[in-house]
């Protein structure tokens, strides 16, 4: 943090954290078992998306194979993959969601 060699064109921690918190990508996986309606009802409730977007997006995870559900800081986005584990399995779905960051 104090080393002379690191310059000013990198910033500490703290100085990017003052600024905004690194921003993650919350993303659904597609399998071959769990029905279309259930994962268009989980992006509704736990990711707030309308039922069009959310047919949208569930389309394009089972098309593409993976998709965005979301984005959101790190916390908020760890509550989103645990709270999509936890529907999935309540429900006996093998649904699948993961986070990686955004930069
Ligand atoms: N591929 C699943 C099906 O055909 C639907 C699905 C979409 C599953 C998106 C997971 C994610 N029932």
């Amino acid at each position: 943090k104090d080393d002379p060699q690191r310059g000013v064109a990198l910033k500490t921690r703290d100085e990017r954290k003052s600024k905004r918190p690194r921003m993650y990508r919350v993303l659904l996986h597609n399998d071959d078992y769990t029905p279309m309606d259930f994962v268009v009802r989980l992006l509704q409730t736990v990711f707030r998306h309308s039922e069009g977007r959310a047919t949208e997006i569930m389309l394009h995870v089972h098309n593409k194979g993976v998709g965005v559900a979301g984005v959101f800081t790190h916390e908020i986005a760890e509550t989103k993959v645990a709270q999509t584990h936890m529907l999935a399995r309540q429900n006996e779905c093998p649904l699948m969601a993961s986070m990686e960051p955004e930069d």
